[in-house]
C-alpha cells in the first residue's frame, strides 16, 4: 500500500536533494545531446560560443598560444558545467517550492517546463529542447517514484546516501541513453547526403560530413589536379604531402554550424546600390574553378602544424559582388558567417578570393565551413570565413572577432620555412625537410644551414603545383598562393649540430630572423632544431 509521503519526506532539504538536482542537471545536459548531438541545437553550443565571445582577449590569447586545444577543451568544459549549475538551479527551486506548497507536481511537472523553457531560450530551438527537459524529467520522475512508499521515519536519513546514490545512477543512466542517441542523431543528419569525410576532416573534433540530401550534390573534376600534387610531393619521415591528409581545424567556437545546403543564402549588403542574395543553386550553376589555396593559422608556432593545404572548388567571388555595385567609402568588408563570427579587411583581398563549395574533389565537410566558404588567397586564415552567410560593405574600418581580442591577422601571411621531417639516406646521409609558405609572394628559395647559421647551403624545392583550372580567365601555369616542400642532404658531423632554414620569397625578400611569438600579427623567426646524428634512423 502507498502511504502518503509528504514532500518535505521526498525531497528533504540537504545533500540529498541538491544531488537529484546536480543529477538532472547533467541529464538534462545529455538530454540535449542526445536530441540533436554536437550541432548548434546542443544547449552547450551557444553557452560555449558566447564564453568565447565574452572572453578577455588576453585569455583567449592565451588559452590559444600557451594551451592550445586544451584550451578549447577547458571551455567547453567550463560551458557545461554552467548549463549543469543553471538546470541543477532550476530543479532545484521546483523542488523548494513544491515543498513549501507540499505539491509534488511543483517538480514533476515544473522540473521539466523550467529546464525547457531555458534550453528553448538559449537555442531558439523549442522542439529540440524537449531533450533536455526529458533528460531532466527522468531524474526528477525516477526520484519521485522511488519515494512515493517510503517513510523517512524522524527523517533520520535526510540527505540518504540511498538517494544520492539512486540519483547518480539515473542520471548516468539516462547520460548513456543521451550518449547513444546524440551520436545516433550525429550519424543519421549524414544518412542522405555524400561522405565528405573522405577528405580527411582531420581536427574537426565533431566531423560530420554535410547535409545533402535535400540538392544534389555538386562533383568536381579535379583528379588531374589530386594527381599531379601527389607526383610531385616529396614523401620521407614525418613529411605531410603537398595535399595535406589532415587538414587542421580552427573555429572560435566549437560546435560547428549544421549545414544545410538547400536553406543556405549569401547576401551581399551595406553600402551598395542593390543588394543582392544567391543560393546553393545560383553557385552551383555558375561555372566553377579549381585552385590549390594554402591556409595558415596567424596563432600557430613558428614550426606548428596549422598551416595546410587543399584543392578547393567553386566560384571566383569579384563577379557576384559586381552584381551588387558597391560603393563603400573605405573600400573595405566584413565577412559574416552562421557562427556569428564576422572579419573585416579591404575589398581589394576579396576581389581575388573564391567561395568553396568544394575542397579535394567533395562537398566541403562541416568543420571547414560546409556549406560554403570564403578563401582569400595570401592572407592569414582567419579572413578566410568559413559557413559564410554575409558580404557587407562598410563605411568605415571595424574590428573583426579576433581583431577584438588584440590580434592583427587580417593581412598577408608571413614568410615560413618549417623543418618538419628528418631520416637517413641509404648512403648514411641525413635528410631534412618540410614546407615552406610565403602567400602570394611565391617561395623564391630555401636555405639550409647545419651549423647553426654560420654557413648556408640551397635546399631542392618541389616544383611549384598546377595553376587554377576551370573559371579562370588565363589560366596561371602555376598556383600562386600554394606551399612547396624543400628537402636538403647532407653528410652528418659526428656531434650534434644546429639546423636552420631559412626561406626568401617571390619579390627576394628573406624572411625575417627576428623571434617573435604568434601575438599578436603571427610567429616569425627562423626554425632551427639541434640533431643528434645518432638518434636519426
Ligand atoms: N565562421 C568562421 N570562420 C572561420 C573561423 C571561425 O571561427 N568561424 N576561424 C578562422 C580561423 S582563425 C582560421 S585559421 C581558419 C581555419 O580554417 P580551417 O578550420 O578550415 O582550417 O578559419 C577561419 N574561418
Ligand atoms: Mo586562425
Amino acid at each position: 500500500m502507498t502511504e502518503y509521503t509528504p514532500l518535505s519526506d521526498r525531497y528533504p532539504p540537504g545533500p540529498g536533494s541538491v544531488a537529484v538536482a546536480l543529477a538532472a542537471g547533467v541529464a538534462g545536459l545529455l538530454g540535449s545531446f542526445g536530441a540533436v548531438g554536437f550541432a548548434p541545437g546542443f544547449v552547450l553550443a551557444p553557452v560555449e560560443s558566447t564564453l568565447s565571445q565574452v572572453m578577455p582577449g588576453f585569455a583567449i590569447t592565451f588559452a590559444i598560444t600557451v594551451l592550445g586545444d586544451l584550451g578549447q577543451q577547458l571551455n567547453v568544459a567550463l560551458a557545461g558545467s554552467i548549463v549543469v549549475a543553471l538546470y541543477a538551479l532550476l530543479v532545484g527551486l521546483t523542488i523548494g517550492i513544491g515543498r513549501e506548497l507540499d505539491s509534488r507536481l511543483v517538480p514533476v511537472l515544473g522540473a521539466p517546463v523550467a529546464v525547457w523553457v531555458a534550453t528553448a531560450a538559449l537555442t531558439s530551438r523549442p522542439v529540440a529542447s524537449l531533450g533536455a527537459a526529458v533528460g531532466a524529467g527522468i531524474v526528477v520522475w525516477l526520484t519521485d517514484l522511488s519515494r512515493s512508499g517510503e517513510r523517512f521515519v524522524g527523517r533520520r536519513d535526510p540527505g540518504g546516501r540511498r538517494r544520492v546514490v539512486a540519483a547518480l545512477a539515473t542520471a548516468l543512466g539516462a547520460s548513456a541513453v543521451g550518449y547513444t542517441l546524440g551520436r545516433q542523431g550525429s550519424s543519421t543528419a549524414s544518412a542522405g547526403g555524400e561522405d565528405v569525410s573522405g577528405s580527411d576532416d582531420g581536427g574537426d573534433p565533431m566531423g560530420d560530413p554535410a547535409v545533402y540530401s535535400n540538392v544534389e550534390t555538386p562533383t568536381f573534376d579535379v583528379d588531374d589536379q589530386l594527381a599531379a600534387a601527389e607526383e610531385r610531393t616529396y614523401d620521407f619521415g614525418e613529411m605531410d604531402p603537398l595535399v595535406s591528409e589532415q587538414f587542421f581545424n580552427v573555429s572560435y567556437s566549437s560546435v560547428s554550424p549544421t549545414p544545410d545546403a538547400a536553406e543556405w543564402s549569401l547576401s551581399v549588403t551595406g553600402e551598395v546600390d542593390q543588394e543582392v542574395s544567391y543560393d546553393y543553386d545560383d553557385l552551383r550553376e555558375r561555372e566553377f574553378e579549381h585552385r590549390f589555396i594554402t591556409l595558415r593559422c596567424v596563432g600557430e608556432s613558428l614550426n606548428g602544424h596549422k598551416m595546410d593545404n587543399a584543392l578547393w572548388s567553386g566560384v571566383p567571388i569579384a563577379p557576384l559582388i559586381e552584381e551588387a555595385s558597391p560603393s563603400s567609402d573605405c573600400d573595405c568588408v566584413m565577412l559574416r558567417a552562421a557562427d556569428d563570427y564576422y572579419e573585416e579587411f579591404p575589398l581589394e583581398a576579396l576581389e581575388t578570393g573564391m567561395l568553396a563549395l568544394g575542397m579535394n574533389g567533395r562537398p566541403i565537410p562541416r568543420g571547414h565551413g560546409a556549406p560554403v566558404r570564403a578563401l582569400i588567397p595570401g592572407h592569414w586564415g582567419e579572413i578566410n570565413v568559413k559557413w559564410i552567410t554575409e558580404i557587407e560593405f562598410l563605411e568605415r574600418e571595424q574590428d573583426g572577432y579576433w581583431e577584438q581580442k588584440g590580434w592583427h591577422g587580417t593581412g598577408p601571411v608571413e614568410t615560413v620555412a618549417k623543418l618538419h621531417a628528418k631520416t637517413r639516406t641509404e648512403d648514411g646521409q641525413i635528410l631534412v625537410g618540410g614546407h615552406t609558405y610565403a602567400g602570394i609572394r611565391g617561395i623564391e628559395r630555401v636555405e639550409v644551414s647545419i651549423d647553426g647559421g654560420e654557413t648556408w647551403d640551397e635546399a631542392e624545392l618541389t616544383e611549384r603545383l598546377p595553376g587554377a583550372t576551370g573559371a579562370v580567365e588565363d589560366p596561371p601555369e602555376h598556383a600562386n598562393d600554394a606551399w612547396r616542400q624543400w628537402r636538403y642532404a647532407y653528410d652528418p658531423p659526428e656531434e650534434s649540430h644546429d639546423v636552420v632554414v631559412r626561406a626568401t620569397d617571390g619579390t627576394g625578400e628573406l624572411q625575417p630572423e627576428e623571434e617573435s611569438g604568434a601575438y599578436p600579427s603571427g610567429p616569425t623567426g627562423w626554425v632551427s632544431e639541434t640533431v643528434d646524428p645518432g638518434s636519426v634512423q
